[in-house]
């Protein structure tokens, strides 16, 4: 990214802006004069660690006199600005209003500017006594510096500085940006249900630890979750079950756009999955005409994988597939159609290829570029195409022979349903047990052989769905192990250390209460003793 100097970045500043520094300059000798105690910016809990961060010592202190700024004329960084106001009311209960001067007299201020060059999603944070200067070439940029700052937010606030409560926020300055395009993770909705409320909050922890990409497992053998209306019996049928036999549940089109749009709020990309030639029993239970043995299938309700396809060779399939693709495109913004293509295990090798060979061109002609699991690599494919890497080496490594990108997701180190250790509640253990530490220390970069940077996307920590039907279940698997993988694809390898990191992890416990998030409380982290009150005693 390219850096700034004061002198360049205050040409920049916007009309807006300067209005506010002029608003400044004239109250600026009525403020008081706060003595904060030393502050240490560089040893601030930021997950993920940041490129790279000069502390000054002093603070900047959020109060009812400070005013938020968005570039002028700039609908963008203004949406950006309304969030990070909305998320500094809900911690503070202060009101900040974007470009407006709230109640009363303006002491310092947060401006949020745009700069005409620099690598998507980078930005620069500078924090001063007087102000706080987020610069970013896209609002996306901005958006991930807003997480930095309300990471640095004081939970509480210090009441001994001043008449009314102060927050104060560590100066000095960040420059920082993502070392992958791609930071994911996957939920399996299929195999248990998950309503719209409970993927929300994903979205919002993975917004809050700078993750973009949200993978939603739509469909399996135990359920198809995704309206589509040109086949209703997908979701009437085949919806109507989950794991374990309770009521299964199911996306409307409605439903599924107000995941998109709240994702879209945070920068988040849905990418949507219809696993396919296997992993199909839900759809051809709703319409037997797909699996071409003229048996019609049970709903299952099952753990097992591997034993349902569909006829590879039937028109019909393909027309099926068209709609499907096609309806659910539509409504996706984000550049990935996910076809699934894993343990297809009872479609014949030949059958499989031409199936994937047949399939990736319909994706292409709505638009959207595939993904497949790492199994797909055996047909031959456009470098467009994605392999997500789960289990065997040989396929990314096949991916990587025919120019295509590999996406990081190998079962042993970034399954989130791995249990923790033998005494974990839920979870598998077919690849591993991944305790916290395991899960973090490893390196994407040189992880798989014969695969080197530019092969690689990114990484995604998927959670398969089999043994948790509940979020605080879900987020027993997911917590804290999913922070390790926010870092993991943003840090840089120099930034990655498992004892600093461990530190920064057990100080997000504070977060993790207010957003009310159970998580596995692994001895191997210093957790941040939550403030209990002290005991009663008669
Ligand atoms: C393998 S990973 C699967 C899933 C299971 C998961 C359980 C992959 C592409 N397939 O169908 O849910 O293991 O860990």
């Amino acid at each position: 990214m390219k850096k700034m100097h004061w002198s360049s970045l205050l040409i920049r500043t916007t009309a807006l802006a300067w209005a506010g520094l002029a608003l400044w300059a004239c109250t600026q000798d009525r403020r008081p004069q706060i003595t904060f105690p030393k502050t240490d910016l560089s040893t601030a809990a930021l997950v993920p660690k940041p490129g790279k961060t000069i502390a000054t010592g002093d603070a900047f202190g959020l109060d009812r006199y400070t005013a938020l700024y968005a570039a002028a004329g700039d609908g963008e960084l203004a949406n950006v600005a309304d969030f990070l106001s909305v998320q500094i009311r809900a911690v503070t209960g202060l009101n900040l209003p974007v470009n407006g001067q709230g109640e009363g007299e303006v002491h310092r201020a947060i401006y949020l500017n745009r700069t005409d060059s620099g690598s998507p999603e980078a930005y620069e944070l500078y924090i001063s006594r007087d102000s706080v200067l987020i610069n970013s070439a896209t609002a996306e940029g901005a958006f991930r510096a807003v997480q930095t700052l309300r990471q640095l937010l004081p939970q509480k606030s210090n009441d001994t500085l001043a008449a009314y409560p102060i927050w104060p926020i560590p100066t000095g300055r960040i420059d920082d940006e993502p070392a992958w395009a791609y930071r994911g993770a996957m939920l399996d909705v299929a195999r248990h249900f998950f309503p719209v409320e409970d993927v929300k909050k994903y979205l919002d922890i993975m917004a809050y630890y700078k993750m973009n990409v949200l993978h939603l497992h739509l469909t399996d053998d135990q359920g198809w979750r995704i309206e589509i209306k040109s086949w209703p019996k997908l979701t009437e049928v085949g919806g109507s079950t989950e794991v374990g036999g309770e009521a299964g549940g199911f996306y409307t089109q409605e439903d599924y756009r107000e995941i998109v749009a709240y994702a879209a709020e945070r920068y988040i990309t849905i990418v949507p999955e219809v696993d396919m030639p296997g992993h199909t029993n839900a759809a051809s239970v709703s319409y037997p005409i797909l699996n071409g043995n003229g048996k019609t299938p049970e709903l299952y309700t099952g753990t097992r994988v591997g034993f349902s396809t569909w006829d590879t060779h039937k028109d019909t399939v393909y027309s099926f597939i068209d709609d499907v693709v096609r309806e659910i495109s539509e409504m996706t913004p984000g550049p990935y159609f996910h076809i699934g293509g894993d343990e297809s295990h009872v479609t014949k090798e030949d059958d499989y290829v031409y199936f994937i060979e047949r399939v990736a061109p319909i994706v292409r002609k709505y638009g959207k570029r595939v993904i497949g699991w790492d199994e797909v690599a055996n047909a031959t494919l456009d470098s467009t195409v994605v392999a997500q890497f789960w289990a065997d080496e040989d396929n990314a490594r096949k991916a990587v022979a025919q120019g295509m990108k590999v996406l990081l997701s190998p079962a042993r180190k970034a399954y989130l349903d791995m249990q923790y250790d033998t005494l974990s509640d839920y979870g598998l253990h077919w690849a591993a047990y991944i305790p916290v530490d395991t899960a973090y220390i490893w390196t994407p970069e040189t992880y798989a052989q014969g695969l080197t940077e530019a092969d690689i996307l990114g990484v995604e920590a998927p959670l398969w769905s089999e043994t948790i039907s509940e979020m605080s279940e879900l987020e027993y698997l997911a917590f804290p192990r999913l922070l390790g993988y926010a870092e993991l694809s943003w840090s840089t390898p120099e930034n990655r250390n498992w004892e600093d990191y461990k530190v920064r992890l057990g100080a997000q416990t504070p977060y993790f209460r207010r957003m009310d998030i159970r998580y596995y409380p692994s001895t191997r982290v210093p957790w941040q003793e939550p403030e209990v009150p002290e005991p009663i005693r008669d």
